[in-house]
């Protein structure tokens, strides 16, 4: 077992059994004219989480272990997104709208692609999933199954829709999750600090949280 240190406490991970999951690194959350600027949000938060899930990218690439991507998608007739999710707050575009990258969150869009800097390469999984949980409705629960992994570590954003919402699904379903603290970002600095402190609260109740470098420090030994 690798012992990382990380708050509450140790987070310990078998070498063999341990996946990256990245949530939604999207155009649609991270650049100008997408979802996350449609809704109000001030979008330059998330270019603190690029450079550090690059790193932990490189890093599970290097070590062979599996990666995964999410993508917060939808079809394009839109079967699979209830109209509470699109009538939601007031945004500029709604899901299915067409903005300067595509249709917004619509699967094969310009807008839902994955940023290039955190790109999936050959033989890594993406899921697309209609939620804000990466478990429902999509067929992650069975991959994680397939590649035997019991500890995940996660990246991505937001920190308190999709990663938390994520991390909380998998801990549901048995897996010892890791967040990488500077791997995360939110639109509310605050709320990504809310996040991480009450994934680590009460003992580690969804999980755990750890700086990039202890994690880089215990696994390159
Ligand atoms: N709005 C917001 O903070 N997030 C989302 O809508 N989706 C994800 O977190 N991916």
């Amino acid at each position: 077992m690798i012992r990382i240190d990380a708050a509450p406490f140790t987070f310990s991970l078998d070498p063999s059994a341990t996946a990256l999951v990245v949530i939604d690194m999207q155009r649609d959350f991270i650049e100008p004219g997408g979802f996350g600027e449609a809704l109000g949000n001030d979008i330059s938060h998330m270019q603190r989480a690029i450079a550090p899930t690059g790193k932990l990218l490189q890093l599970f690439r290097q070590k062979g272990w599996p990666v995964i991507h999410t993508r917060e998608t939808h079809a394009p007739d839109l079967s699979d997104c209830p109209p509470a999710k699109r009538e939601r707050g007031s945004p500029a575009l709604r899901i299915g709208d067409t903005g300067p990258m595509g249709r917004i969150l619509i699967r094969g869009e310009p807008g839902a692609e994955i940023i290039s800097d955190c790109a999936p390469v050959a033989g890594e999984t993406v899921i697309d999933k209609p939620g804000k949980g990466a478990f429902y409705a999509t067929e992650l629960g069975k991959i994680l199954e397939g590649f035997g992994v019991k500890h995940l570590v996660f990246a991505g954003v937001t920190t308190e829709v999709c990663v938390q919402t994520t991390m909380r699904e998998a801990n549901d379903r048995g897996y010892e999750c890791l967040v990488i603290e500077e791997a995360t970002e939110s639109y509310f600095p605050e709320f990504k600090a809310a996040t991480l402190d009450m994934i680590r609260a009460q003992g580690g109740i969804v999980g755990w949280t750890a700086p990039l470098a202890n994690f880089e420090n215990a696994i390159t030994q």
